[in-house]
């Protein structure tokens, strides 16, 4: 058990760490009414290799790591399963690429009113870390 380590940070501005792993700049883009889906973006690095591997919140039934992706000139999404951060770099999930994908939002995403989403992590022993992240809404089309 002692390898086991459990963090609750809640904080809007600094770099969230644990474990590690260090998470900077996570933002969702609000959402419309009615809209059954949002992404949640963000900066990921540890210095040791980890796996995502799980991502629960309390504003979406489900959420999964999805990628983007053209396909015949249509942009289609896909889900990724497992997020893996390799060792001392740092993944961005920004729109058009990586993403968290909320999905059956059970509320809009509202400019101003932060979501959180707890994330677990599992590096190379299977040591798993998990953490809550809070993530700020910005305005749509900012
Ligand atoms: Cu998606």
């Amino acid at each position: 058990m002692k390898n086991l380590v459990f963090a609750s940070i809640l904080a809007a501005i600094a770099p969230i760490a644990f474990a590690d792993i260090t998470i900077n700049e996570p933002w969702a883009r609000a959402t419309v009414p009615g809209q059954p889906v949002g992404a949640v973006y963000m900066k990921i690095s540890s210095p040791a290799a980890v796996s995502l591997v799980d991502v629960q919140t309390d504003v979406a039934k489900d959420v999964q790591v999805h990628t983007m992706k053209m396909e015949n000139g249509v942009m289609k999404m896909r889900d990724h399963g497992q997020l893996e951060v390799p060792a001392g770099q740092t993944v961005e999930l920004a729109p058009g690429g990586v993403h968290l994908m909320l999905l059956g939002l059970k509320k809009p995403l509202v400019a101003g009113e932060p979501v959180t989403v707890k994330m677990t992590f599992q590096d190379a022993k299977n040591t798993r870390s998990t953490s809550t992240v809070t993530v700020p809404i910005r305005a749509i089309g900012k």
